[in-house]
């Protein structure tokens, strides 16, 4: 009698250098992350600084800007300014949505692949500064992970619940506050290091790494590893990212912000459809 099991069929991998290697997909199973160098180009870093450039500098917490809020996810910690909604700040912004250089590595790992919800969308896009002694604390992992931000590879598939673009507009080396990964914590079953006190500063968790990056590098992470950013001891300059965290096309908006007519109305197709999937459904309007 023949016992054998069969392997799980693998999709085709695509010949198409757009699409994940076979190692990309190693990697990022094994590790919960992969960083692409060089993703973005000279003049695609220089255009998104000089959109940072143009931030106004006098708003508050919770300030509007258009359509975009200031909105510091960990309060002062950043001892600079996070910016949510971004992508309504302009080309520079709207050319992130689709990008070639990780749009198919999101469709791969969190794109519902062959299901009848097959598609992305973007939950959460925000720009990030930080400065002097600004630090993010460590969180997720996979012990108790949200649905939302689970790692999942089954059947041949993977049905990650979110994945991260973090995207370096300055080169971000040692004292820089970089961004902080537990290896493989996307799949741990037991409490992070941090837990036990809750959320804290990353920099001496034993078993987490800094990732050092260049401007135009973009780091593709599982929002279910254990990660934080490391406390920055340079003094000058700031830290410059843009995060887009890509979800399933069912997904909705973390925070509420809603993608304005007038952006809907400009993109192209294909980011109209990472932006509004499932367009509202609703009776004909009355005359
Ligand atoms: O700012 C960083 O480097 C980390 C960001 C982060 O923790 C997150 O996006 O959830």
């Amino acid at each position: 009698m023949d016992t054998s099991i069969e392997a799980p069929p693998q999709r085709a991998l695509r010949d198409d250098a757009t699409w994940p290697s076979e190692m990309h997909n190693y990697l990022f199973d094994l590790n919960g992350f992969v960083i692409l160098r060089g993703a973005l180009d000279t003049d695609e870093v220089a255009r998104l600084n000089a959109a940072f450039d143009a931030f106004p500098t006098d708003l508050a917490p919770w300030d509007w800007w258009g359509q975009v809020q200031r909105s510091d996810s960990e309060g002062d910690n950043h001892k600079g300014f996070e910016l949510q909604n971004i992508v309504e700040a302009g080309p520079a912004f709207e050319a992130l949505i689709d990008h070639p250089s990780w749009i198919n590595y999101m469709r791969t790992w969190t794109g519902e692949v062959d299901s009848y919800v097959e598609g992305l969308f973007i939950d959460e896009c925000f720009a990030s500064v930080r400065r002097s002694g600004g630090y993010f604390d460590i969180h997720s992992g996979g012990h108790h992970g949200a649905v939302r931000g689970q790692y999942r590879y089954l059947n041949g598939v993977f049905r990650c619940g979110q994945v991260n673009a973090l995207m370096a507009l300055t080169d971000i080396g040692p004292g820089d506050g970089g961004t902080m990964v537990i290896p493989g914590s996307h799949k741990s079953n037991f409490p992070h290091p941090g837990k036990p006190t809750g959320r804290g500063r990353m920099d001496d968790v034993e078993g987490a790494i800094e990732v050092h990056l260049s401007a135009g590098d973009v780091l593709l992470f599982c929002d279910g590893i254990a990660h934080g950013g490391s406390s920055r001891t340079t003094t000058e300059g700031e830290r410059r990212v843009v995060i887009y965290r890509y979800g399933p096309s069912w997904a909705a908006t973390r925070h509420g912000y809603t993608y304005s007519d007038a952006l809907l109305e400009r993109l192209t197709p294909s980011q109209r459809e990472i932006l509004q999937p499932v367009a509202p459904r609703r009776p004909p309007a009355a005359d």
